[in-house]
Parts: C-alpha cells; sequence; structure tokens
C-alpha cells in the first residue's frame, strides 16, 4: 500500500483551507499515511474536497440532485471513480459544506465505517445551532462549571488564545453554526466600541469554521452607555440609538448574527418597565438589525413575582397572544420545558402554540440541576425525549423537532483542561451538536460515536461506557425528582437535595413545587388546580390531565398524588417513590462497576478521573435518596421497608447541611464523610 494518498482541494479560500488542514491532519493521523495535497489541475486526487465553483472534478461529476438536496450547509460524500481511479469526494454548494463534509468523513474512518460504496448526503434540518455562553465580562460564568470564561476580554484584541480555533474547530465539527457570546443576565459594555472591536477579534478567528457571533443586548443599554433619559421602545430616540448601534456593530462585524435577548426576567430591563410588550420590545431591536440581516432571539424565559398564576404558565399566557406581532427577523426561544432545565420536565407548551412566530429551543448542556461538573448524565435521551414529544398542534406527528427553526445549547465550556469540566461533559457538547445537525439521530448512535472518537473503537469499551451513558439521566432523574418531581435542589446553588427550601420568593423554593401535604405530594395542574394542562393541545390536555393516561415519569408534575394511591404499576406512591430513589443509586452503583472494568482499556490519567467522579455521583446519589425519602416520610408517616437501606442520617442532619459558598464545588462531601 503507498505510504502517501493525494488530496485535492482546489481553493485557497480561508474555509476551504481549514477543510483541508483538518483532513490533512486527521488522515495523517487516523491512517497514519503522508497525505500529499494537489491543487486544480490534478485529477488523480485519492479524495477531492471541494464546490462546483471552486473545483473543476466536482463540476464534473453528476452531482446535481444531490447537491440540490444538500442546501447550503450540507454536503455530499460519495465513492467515485476518477480517470478510472477509486476516489472519494467531498462536495457541497458552498466552502463551509466542504468543511462539514471533511468532518464526516473523518467521523466515518474514525469510528471504523466502511468507506466502500459510500453514497451520502446530509444537510441540517436547522438552521440555527448555536452555543449560549453565560460568560461574564469579568471573567466568571453563571452556571459554568468547567474553569472561567474562555473569552480573555482584558487581552483582547491584541492577544489572541489559541484556544479560540480550536473551540471554533470542535464546533464546526459537529456542525454548530453560531455562538452568543455573552451572558443573558446582560452587561451594556459589550455594546461599546471597546469591547466591540475585542468582539470583532473573535469573530475573525471563528468565521472560517462557519461560527457566527452574537451578543446579548441589554435592554436599558440606552440609558447605561448611551446617555439616554429612558428605554422605551416606542421613543423615537431610543429606536435611532439602536439602529445606530446595529449600524456601529455591522461595521465592526460584517456577518454579525444579532442579539440575543432576556427582557422582564428575574429582574433583567425590558419594555415592560414602560408598559410596552416584548413584541415591542423585539420589534426595536428586530428593526435596528433588519437592514444588515440580523436576527433577533427573544427569549421566553419569564416569570413575575407580581402574577400569582402558576409559574409554568406564565411564559404561555405571556407569549401566545402576541402571536403574528413579530417582525419576521425574531424569533421566540424557548427553553426545552416551561420551569427550567430540570432533569425531567414535559415539553413547553409554547411548541406548537405561536403558528405565526418561528420559535427556537433552548436546552441546557451545562448541567445545573443534574449534578453539574461531577455526575454522569448524558444529555442526549433528555433532549431526544423533547425533540420527538408530539405537540398534536397540526394533528398528530407535530414533533417539537418540527415546530422549531433552531436550537441553542448553554454552553458547558469554559477554560478548564478538559473544556467541560470532566472527560465524560465533552459527551453532552458532542451530542448537542450532532442532534443539532440531525434532531433523527439516536442518543445510542450519538454515543457510539462519540465513544468511538474519544476512546476507543474496541467493543469491550464501547458497550460498557454507552450504557452508562444510556442510563445515566434516567438515574439522575430517579436520586433527584423521580415520578415528575421537579426543582428539589438546594437554593441558589441547585446543588444537592433541598425538598424543604421555602422562605422568600414562592415560585423558586421546592415547596411551591412539591406540594407535599399529609394527604400526598404533587402539583394539581389539572382543571382542579392551576389548569396548565390547558395550554396543551386537545389530544396532550387530555393525556396529561387524567390519572389514566398520564406518563408515570410526569405523574407529579401534573397531579397531586395520596401517599397510598395505587399507580398503574400496583404499587402504592410511597412504594414507587422509595423504588425510584433506590433505582438512581443502584444504577450510581453499576456505572461504577461497568467502568471499573475497563481499567486496562482505557487510559489511566482519564480512567482515575472518571473513577473518582463516579464515586462522588455514588455518595450524592445516596445523598438525595435518603434526604428525599426522609423529608417525605414526614409528611406521609409511612414505614421504609425493612430491606431498604437505612439512612445514615436523621433528617434534620440533611437540613443543616450547608454547603460551601464556592459556585463551582459546592458539594458537601467534606460534611457528608466517607462515602
Ligand atoms: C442566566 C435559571 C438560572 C439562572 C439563569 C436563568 C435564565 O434561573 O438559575 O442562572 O440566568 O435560568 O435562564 O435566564
Amino acid at each position: 500500500m503507498s505510504t502517501t494518498a493525494q488530496l485535492v482541494v482546489a481553493s485557497d479560500a480561508a474555509t476551504m483551507r481549514a477543510a483541508r488542514d483538518e483532513l490533512v491532519t486527521g488522515l495523517r493521523g487516523l491512517l497514519g499515511r503522508n497525505i500529499r495535497v494537489a491543487g486544480a489541475a490534478s485529477r488523480d486526487g485519492a479524495l477531492v474536497a471541494g464546490t462546483p465553483g471552486n473545483s473543476p472534478v466536482v463540476a464534473a461529476l453528476p452531482l446535481g440532485a444531490e447537491l440540490r438536496q444538500a442546501g447550503p450547509e450540507g454536503f455530499v460524500i460519495r465513492a467515485v471513480a476518477i480517470g478510472g481511479r477509486r476516489a472519494i469526494v467531498v462536495a457541497a454548494n458552498r466552502d463551509i459544506g466542504v468543511l462539514y463534509g471533511a468532518f464526516q468523513l473523518l467521523r466515518l474512518l474514525q469510528t471504523e465505517r466502511p468507506l466502500a460504496g459510500l453514497d451520502l448526503v446530509s444537510a441540517p434540518r436547522l438552521g440555527l445551532r448555536l452555543l449560549d455562553h453565560w460568560d461574564n465580562l469579568n471573567g466568571t460564568v453563571e452556571r459554568g462549571y468547567a474553569g472561567a470564561s474562555l473569552w480573555e476580554w482584558a487581552r483582547l484584541p491584541d492577544s489572541i488564545n489559541p484556544r479560540y480555533r480550536d473551540y471554533a474547530r470542535a464546533n464546526a465539527s459537529i456542525g454548530i453554526n453560531g455562538v452568543v457570546l455573552t451572558n443573558v443576565n446582560a452587561n451594556a459594555l459589550i455594546l461599546t466600541p471597546a469591547y466591540l472591536g475585542k468582539v470583532a477579534a473573535l469573530a475573525r478567528v471563528f468565521r472560517p469554521w462557519g461560527l457566527k457571533v452574537y451578543l446579548t443586548a441589554r435592554f436599558s443599554a440606552p440609558l447605561e452607555i448611551g446617555g439616554l433619559a429612558t428605554a422605551d421602545p416606542l421613543d423615537s430616540g431610543v429606536r435611532a440609538w439602536w439602529a445606530a448601534k446595529a449600524d456601529e456593530i455591522y461595521r465592526a462585524i460584517p456577518d454579525f448574527g444579532g442579539f440575543l435577548v432576556k427582557a422582564n426576567s428575574e429582574g433583567q430591563p425590558g419594555p415592560q418597565d414602560y408598559h410596552r410588550t416584548h413584541a415591542d420590545g423585539a420589534n426595536l431591536l428586530a428593526d435596528a438589525v433588519a437592514p444588515h440581516g440580523g436576527i433577533v432571539m427573544w427569549r421566553a424565559f419569564v416569570y413575575s413575582s407580581a402574577v400569582p398564576t402558576d409559574r409554568v404558565m406564565q411564559a404561555g399566557d405571556e407569549f401566545v397572544p402576541l402571536d403574528g406581532a413579530f417582525r419576521s427577523n425574531v424569533l421566540i426561544q424557548v427553553k426545552n420545558g416551561p420551569l427550567d432545565f430540570q432533569p425531567r420536565e414535559p415539553f413547553h407548551p409554547l411548541f406548537g402554540a405561536m403558528a405565526r412566530t418561528p420559535l427556537m429551543m433552548e436546552v441546557q448542556i451545562t448541567k445545573e440541576y443534574l449534578g453539574q461538573d461531577s455526575h454522569l448524565a448524558f444529555l442526549a435521551p433528555l433532549w431526544e425525549e423533547v425533540l420527538r414529544a408530539d405537540t398534536y398542534a397540526h394533528g398528530p406527528g407535530s414533533t417539537v423537532a418540527k415546530e422549531i427553526q433552531g436550537i441553542a445549547g448553554v454552553a458547558n465550556v469554559g477554560s478548564d483542561r478538559d473544556w467541560t469540566g470532566s472527560d465524560l461533559n465533552q459527551a453532552n457538547w458532542y451530542a448537542f451538536g450532532r442532534l443539532a445537525w440531525d434532531p433523527t439521530l439516536s442518543s445510542a448512535a450519538i454515543a457510539d460515536e462519540w465513544i468511538r472518537m474519544t476512546f476507543s473503537n474496541d467493543p469491550r469499551v464501547v458497550g460498557p461506557v454507552q450504557g452508562m451513558l444510556l442510563v445515566s439521566r434516567e438515574a439522575v432523574v430517579n436520586y433527584m425528582t423521580p415520578l415528575g418531581l421537579a426543582h428539589q435542589m438546594a437554593r441558589g446553588t441547585h446543588y444537592g437535595p433541598g425538598p424543604w427550601v421555602t422562605g422568600g420568593r414562592a415560585d423558586q423554593t421546592s415547596v411551591y413545587f412539591n406540594r407535599a401535604d399529609s394527604a400526598g405530594l404533587g402539583f394539581d395542574r389539572t382543571a382542579t388546580g392551576s389548569d396548565a394542562v390547558r395550554q396543551y393541545a386537545l389530544p396532550v390536555r387530555n393525556r396529561f390531565a387524567s390519572r389514566d393516561s398520564v406518563p408515570d415519569d410526569l405523574l407529579l408534575w401534573f397531579h397531586h398524588v395520596g401517599w397510598s394511591e395505587r399507580l398503574r404499576s400496583g404499587r402504592t406512591l410511597w412504594e414507587e417513590l422509595l423504588r425510584h430513589y433506590q433505582a438512581g443509586v443502584d444504577t450510581g452503583r453499576s456505572m461504577q462497576r461497568s467502568w471499573d472494568s475497563l481499567e486496562r482499556l482505557v487510559d489511566a490519567e482519564r480512567f482515575h478521573r472518571v473513577q473518582a467522579l463516579l464515586r462522588v455521583q455514588e455518595a450524592e446519589a445516596r445523598w438525595w435518596r435518603d434526604a428525599s425519602v426522609l423529608y417525605w416520610q414526614s409528611f406521609s408517616h409511612l414505614p421504609l421497608p425493612p430491606d431498604y437501606e437505612v439512612p445514615r442520617h436523621p433528617l434534620d442532619w440533611y437540613r443543616q447541611l450547608r454547603c460551601p459558598a464556592d459556585p463551582r464545588k459546592p458539594r458537601c462531601d467534606a460534611v457528608m464523610g466517607a462515602p
């Protein structure tokens, strides 16, 4: 076999250079062969990458129909004969498609898929595939568990950390095409000239990788940095200020993507401060960026302390009446569930409920409520569950995936050496990109790819690690919030159990959500309670409203259930609760056993790091189980079965645990004692 393979890339444009360099690096590493790069004239490459516009070889191939299917960002990969020799072509309509195709080819090689007869066309289903960073200008990251912000604002624009390029490469490898650099709890300073120069420097690094830059816009910026006396969206001075600001941004960053806005939510300023609507606010910014082709992503995560209705209903009540009132370049960004990135929630009722408004979905890759950096929770099953949920908005088959134009993931990326706070957390960044590209991919297939590319193709590794990943999210649901419970985490840190949390703002407390009393547990959201079910289309509403048809895993989200009432399993609520908490702990243990079996198959460094975290997770799963079960028992007064693992401490001990204030590591292991 020849030790040199020939790659033909005819163009020297920045994105084509990126594709060429990735192929050279990847093929060298994977095949152990030298790669010779040839230009336009060569017709005998083993691998040809290009567009009909920049590659005569691609232009000569009969790929018209496939390229139409590939669209602006997709690609075709095909085994062909060129001049009688076997070759592979990576073709696309645009350079960025070639780059995505190059990564796909490397993925196929690295995961040992057969290349003979290769013939695939791939196009992203969603146009907007974004990472949202909740990064502050002082270098901290809200709900970030992977170190400081990647963005070195003080050093930019002169100093360009090489990780910026690697960050862009990683994103392009999974098809992510945009990044919101700043926290939705926004700082207006990002819109000042000095910061815009820094943003432009980042945009220059990201551009070849197809990664557009977006910023969060603080609604009160005209007051804070503009010297105006108001931020009223209908004020002509305010409108002129935002239009001029948009012009200034686009002069610095011609392909700037647009704004993401959190308004009138959790203390952020917004149009309601001036008795205007969310549509007035969104349209103000949309008009400013429209001449430049920009968009506005306006978040639906709103709830008001003044409104006494069920918190999970407020976004629906607020936004549905505004359907049709937004400019065409506004997207409403809706969290996957109506509460706040819980281990399990029903899909958000806004999906399918705003027929005249483009929606995008926001998910959290950083695991604020799922054990943060230290617990293993592979999130693809959670996202798959919501993407496939049927809203019935336009009849059966109206899945959430079909109701959205884009998806944003709150990034779990920081300056930690492993990028994401733990080795296995990287799987969530990967899974997010893959599902954003193709929401029909299965969690199992994504896990399989990631393990093969991260650890090994050895089935003795792939099988156990895939098993661990696929059960991990349900384990977290079981030991934290089984059977449809939600928001039972400690106040503030959202780490560790706190089902007793009360006081302060009611709809941020655990007791508001669990409604535990001597009769039973759960939030009645049927017509006899808050009637939140009414926000869903009829078949879904009926399914959730009836005790006969509500899925067990959402039971307590929608119903207040008596402690001794029998569920479909024939067991009482109390018995089912105990089983679920125990199942969570048991899965924690089985994940440890699976990982321990890999000692000689995974490098020692990563093996020990993951092993240590799985120990933490098992200990903390017991903490969750014991604290929760004891707390529910103080209402149910029902006994634990004789063979149930006895909680190590009385309830008061758990209630009095005070976690360290360090937001990165709020674990209580020091006080919990050895596992
Ligand atoms: C960025 C939750 C988080 C907040 C976050 C907010 C949001 O409430 O705890 O940290 O703020 O969601 O999504 O705006």
